[in-house]
């Protein structure tokens, strides 16, 4: 080794090229090196090197990803070869010899179009591996799938895999605006990066669309529902198809925010009513011209009527109206709109939780067959916890899609730990009875209650321009576990977080088994320090960092904390039943019933849907009160173990991840006490009754608490206008 090389050699040993903050980019894509000789023995003799049959870039993506994994697992090359033992043959089926394709055709039976069929076989006395699916993508997803079974270090010497996605558009939705501020986003700014595209085509974006393959994302919807009508400028467009040009070979279609306004905006009509020819003409235009430069253009995703945004209400149009023009609009190019269902209205004294569903259920089986209503998880707004939005249990004739928030708006931005797809799976197990028991609502939104051809689900993104791309690294979960439950809304959550434990950190069960654990008690203990036993939206104003249960003084009522606890002398929560707005009467008979009485009624739902004494007596016989603060309490508790788990962990994780979650788990349970404080410091006043002796007192008085201000916290949305 002459002198050069050795002084590089040891500066690398010092300096290494790759620092941690470039493992925290790597997301649950690490593929870190194979250390046990018998499992690298094992995995280098199934795969010794590999054939692509046919040509496209999808087909070379997956190569490539193949063979960077390969190069990260045994730090060899995977060399391309023709035949012998070890082959890994990847193939669209049509590019199958006979003899291969007709090895699986009974399994092709089985999938649908982005499916894909992993199969051990013996070919000329020779063990080969199979990728292969219906379509080049169903081949990258059967890619990433092997390449995963390596990361979780399972047995691959025997494969029969066959897997498909149940949902069809299994979508982001970024809230980034055009001048790159997100709102609702808490890592950093938006990855758009439109001033310098479509010149400079960012590494990101690749690496944005191999993670979202690696767990079936289909669909990205680029910017804001709070849109901003220049995005379907010729200028902008073609930003977006350069955007568009990275996602293809990774099988993402874009989709646009269409502002209704966007004619009148464009000043070629001076109307934007649907009824009207020259209206319906600029949106045929607008789409024949966006889908001449991005002929897989997926179609646009539209809040109306909502907070402020233009829509057909304002010509005095429906929903029905506004939806079925853009869908004729892109209907010809097999683009589809999704239809949001979340409108309220400050003129509607209807209890909030009761308007999405008076205004959109009477329109049942009138949209158009290539639009989708979007629903969000709950009735009010992505809270820590909300019964299911009772629109899924009521519009069988409409392909519902389900809107889940990825980013943490209300449950603690990017600071806390919280895993959402055990949320996210609580929704979707909840049986909606709409065609009898157990009509959950997965079994809505993937279509297979009433046979619905387009299927599709949503999740608002946690994603920016933070080196580790969600902020919290633990954010990432909620990315990774959303698009599994995208792509089949039956998986357990613990199953997703073990997964993505083991791909992102190390497969050391001493550090998989704790953490799993943690992770699935994220989402309760958040609902404990925050909203517990069915309290919802009391969060500060506007920015919704930390409590406010005491604001009362926004021009809207619905956007009042007061609004939703109503906690008085008499006692606290929303009367939800027939005695009170009789919100339950929009959910089938077996729930309502459930729920008409607070007894019989879960107690996570219990303030949801009851207004109850402070003395109320709980199923463990001690008073509402009681239970409100000790399980404030149990939420703090709940962090200081996540803490202490935390703790325990050191040796399994890289120094920066490390000290990053630990001082981040440090400010969580900080707000979680917060909090407990703050909260019980106001309903006190209420109930007039002491803390139970578990619960420390609060460290200052409620005025302390109330005259906390964050001007800059992070996510604001821009004015209302
Ligand atoms: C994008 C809530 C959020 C808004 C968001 C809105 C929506 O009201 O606070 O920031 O706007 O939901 O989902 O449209």
């Amino acid at each position: 080794m002459n002198q050069i090389k050795f002084i590089l050699l040891v500066l690398a040993c010092y300096f290494p090229l790759v620092s941690s903050a470039q493992t925290d980019y790597n997301l649950w894509l690490q593929y870190d090196k194979i250390e046990d000789s018998d499992l690298k023995q094992s995995y280098l003799k199934s795969v010794k090197g590999i054939k692509v049959l046919g040509n496209s870039k999808t087909l070379e993506a997956s190569r490539e990803e193949l063979s960077k994994a390969y190069n990260s697992f045994f730090n060899q090359e995977l060399e391309t070869a023709d035949s012998g033992d070890g082959l890994l043959i990847l193939a669209n089926i049509d590019q199958l010899p006979a003899n291969l394709s007709n090895s699986v055709k009974p399994d092709l039976e089985n999938i649908n179009s982005e499916g894909y069929i992993i199969k051990s076989a013996t070919q000329d006395g020779n063990k080969t591996i199979l990728i292969t699916a219906k379509t080049d993508i169903g081949v990258l997803y059967g890619t990433f799938r092997l390449i995963k079974e390596m990361q979780l270090h399972n047995d691959i010497s025997n494969l029969a895999i066959i897997d498909s996605p149940k949902i069809q558009k299994r979508v982001l939705n970024h809230w980034d605006n055009l001048d790159r501020t997100v709102e609702r986003g808490y890592a950093g700014f938006s990855i758009w990066d439109w001033h310098l595209l479509p010149d400079l085509i960012k590494p990101e974006y690749t690496d944005y669309a191999r993670a979202n393959a690696s767990i079936g994302i289909n669909g990205t919807v680029l910017t804001n529902v709070n849109a901003n009508s220049l995005i379907l400028t010729e200028q902008y467009i073609e930003k977006v198809k350069a955007l568009a040009e990275v996602f293809r070979p990774y099988g993402i279609q874009v989709y646009l925010t269409a502002r209704f306004s966007a004619p009148m905006e464009s000043g070629d009509v001076d109307t934007a009513d649907p009824l009207n020819a020259q209206v319906k003409q600029w949106w045929k235009d607008k789409a024949d011209e966006i889908y001449a430069e991005i002929p897989d253009f997926g179609g646009f995703l539209v809040k109306a009527n909502s907070e402020g945004q233009p829509g057909p209400n304002n010509y005095d149009r429906t929903h029905v109206d506004g939806a079925n023009m853009l869908a004729e609009a892109v209907a010809p190019h097999d683009g589809i709109v999704m239809w949001r269902a979340f409108v309220y209205s400050e003129h509607d004294p209807e209890d909030r939780a009761k308007q999405a569903y008076s205004e959109f259920v009477p329109f049942d089986g009138q949209f158009k067959k290539n639009v989708l209503v979007q629903v969000k998880n709950g009735a009010i707004d992505f809270q820590p916890r909300e019964p299911f939005h009772p629109i899924f249990g009521a519009m069988p004739n409409t392909p519902l899609m389900m809107e889940f928030q990825i980013t943490q708006e209300y449950l603690g931005f990017a600071s806390h730990l919280v895993f959402l797809p055990k949320l996210f799976e609580e929704t979707l197990d909840e049986d909606t009875y709409v065609n009898g028991e157990n009509s959950t609502v997965a079994k809505v939104i993937d279509g297979s209650l009433s046979n619905k051809k387009l299927t599709g689900i949503a999740g608002v993104a946690n994603i920016g321009t933070a080196k580790n791309w969600t902020g919290h690294p633990f954010g990432q979960s909620s990315w990774y576990g959303f698009g599994r439950l995208a792509w089949d809304p039956y998986l357990d959550s613990e199953r997703i977080a073990e997964e993505w434990l083991k791909m992102t950190f190390t497969n050391e069960e001493e550090f998989v088994d704790p953490m799993t654990d943690l992770l699935i008690k994220s989402r309760e203990a958040v609902v404990k320090y925050m909203t517990p036993l069915g309290l919802h939206h009391i969060m500060n104003t506007n920015h919704h960092y930390g409590p406010g249960p005491w604001v009362s003084n926004l021009s809207r009522p619905e956007w009042n904390p007061v609004y939703y606890h109503k906690a008085d002398e008499e006692g606290i929560g929303f009367d939800r039943t027939i005695s009170g707005s009789d919100a339950l009467a929009q959910y089938a008979d077996p729930i309502a019933q459930q729920y008409s009485s607070p007894e019989t009624t879960p107690e996570k739902y219990l303030l949801w849907f009851h207004h109850l004494p402070w003395d109320y007596q709980m199923d463990n016989g001690e008073t509402l009160w009681h239970n409100l603060a000790t399980t404030y309490q149990e939420g703090v508790e709940d962090v200081e173990e996540m803490v202490e788990t935390w703790n325990n962990m050191e040796e399994y994780v890289d120094e920066e991840r490390f000290k990053k979650v630990s001082m981040l788990l440090q400010i969580q349970l900080k707000e979680a006490k917060w909090w407990r404080n703050a909260c019980l410091s106001y309903f006190q006043q209420f109930s007039d009754m002491e803390l139970p002796e578990s619960v420390p007192q609060p460290e200052h008085d409620l005025e302390y608490y109330k005259s906390l201000e964050f001007p800059f916290a992070p996510g604001i949305r821009p004015s209302w206008e």
